[in-house]
């Protein structure tokens, strides 16, 4: 009996399985708004069976985009824009959800195959980007931000707000704060980006104040039922990683007591000098001690896309949810083929019944 094939309830999300495609920007938005191409893309990803299909990082502002292709929903027209991609994703059999964040000082960026470093400053499509500190990244996105006001946080908290709003108003069925990877709410956690010495910097409690204050805003307008989850670097791999754990599973615990359902368990990609020790399912054992010491439902990503690997990752207690990225964008029926190397019966009816149908007669 596969563990990765059992189905999963949280709060009124009925999933089919364990599989999850993870939010993935494409970069092909003009000006936040998406079109065709998001729409070819959610589809396939959905009708293979996985059982959600979380859309990319979705800017809350203009200047919270990472690129000039990201995806946006800081106004009603973005967010009509998602109702075909809801729809499509829902008719395949997985849940829909997005991710909304804010890129803080990674923001203002060339798309990754057009260099992957921040836009120069004399050019016309760049921005002015907001931080808690005027401390820029580094390494390939050197430019400085603007240190925020308190203006400015309650603000972008706000945005946070609106943009949860509209995404329940096009019908997505889960929610996603991007937390992780460097952006700004994972910069306000990090002393490496934070170092404010006003209530939001200083201390782990002033660090994680912007985090749990807009998760508890977002939770009081998100329903009740439906899933809210957070994704957020846990670890930096910067050699003060036990106590970042620490601090991270603190506060992981401080989210599920706000309302949070769910933690993904990622990376905090604070600072360039960190050293990843990139691996098949490498975050597994770090994923597992904050489902256990935090108490929470735990997904994870990162080199999950082996059928077997994801499976154990569940079977052993590790993940409640797998996280199936790239290898989705290789093989858009990946759930498909791992409930057949699994030997999972009736495999095929992973898939939507006009293709399921027909996979096992003649
Ligand atoms: C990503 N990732 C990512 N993560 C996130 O939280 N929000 C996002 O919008 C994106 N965008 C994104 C784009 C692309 C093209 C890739 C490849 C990755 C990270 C992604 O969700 C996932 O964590 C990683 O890809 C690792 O999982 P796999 O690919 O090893 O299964
Ligand atoms: C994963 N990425 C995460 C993104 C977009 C770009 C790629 C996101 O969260 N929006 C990644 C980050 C850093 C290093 C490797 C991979």
């Amino acid at each position: 009996m596969s563990a990765l094939f059992q189905p999963f309830k949280l709060k009124n999300a009925s999933l089919r399985n364990r599989i999850a495609v993870p939010p993935m920007c494409q970069y092909m938005a003009v000006d936040g708004l998406v079109n065709d191409w998001h729409l070819a893309h959610y589809t396939s990803m959905a009708r293979g069976g996985a059982a959600l299909v979380i859309v990319e990082a979705t800017g809350v502002a203009p200047e919270g985009r990472i690129t000039p292709g990201c995806t946006g929903i800081w106004n009603d027209d973005l967010a009509q824009a998602f109702v075909p991609i809801v729809q499509a994703i829902k008719s395949a059999g997985a849940v829909p959800g997005i991710q909304i964040g804010h890129a803080g000082r990674k923001a203002s960026s060339n798309r990754p195959w057009e260099g992957d470093d921040h836009i120069a400053e004399d050019d016309a499509r760049s921005w002015q980007t907001i931080a808690p500190s005027a401390i820029a990244f580094g390494a390939n996105l050197p430019r400085q931000p603007r240190e925020m006001t308190l203006d400015d946080i309650a603000r972008v908290r706000q945005e946070f707000v609106d943009a949860a709003v509209r995404a329940r108003e096009v019908g997505f069925e889960w929610l996603e704060l991007h937390f992780a990877h460097g952006y700004l709410a994972q910069s306000f956690f990090s002393a490496h980006s934070n170092q404010r010495t006003d209530i939001y910097g200083g201390s782990v409690e002033n660090r994680s104040r912007f985090l749990l204050e807009t998760l508890k805003a977002v939770r009081e307008v998100w329903p009740e039922d439906l899933p809210l989850t957070v994704r957020f670097g846990v670890i930096e791999y910067d050699g003060r990683d036990e106590q970042t754990l620490l601090e991270s599973i603190a506060l992981v615990g401080q989210f599920k007591a706000a309302g949070m359902d769910m933690i993904s368990v990622s990376i905090g990609f604070s600072t360039p000098t960190a050293s990843i020790p990139w691996g098949p399912a490498f975050m597994g054992p770090v994923s597992e001690r904050v489902r256990r010491e935090a108490g929470v439902p735990v997904s994870s990503a990162w080199g999950f896309g082996v059928p077997a690997l994801a499976e154990q990752a569940v079977k052993s207690e590790q993940l409640d949810l797998v996280m199936v990225g790239k290898a989705h964008l290789a093989n858009p029926h990946w759930a498909y083929f791992a409930a057949k190397e699994l030997g999972v019966a009736r495999a095929s009816w992973t898939l939507p019944a006009p293709y399921a149908h027909w996979l096992e007669r003649y």
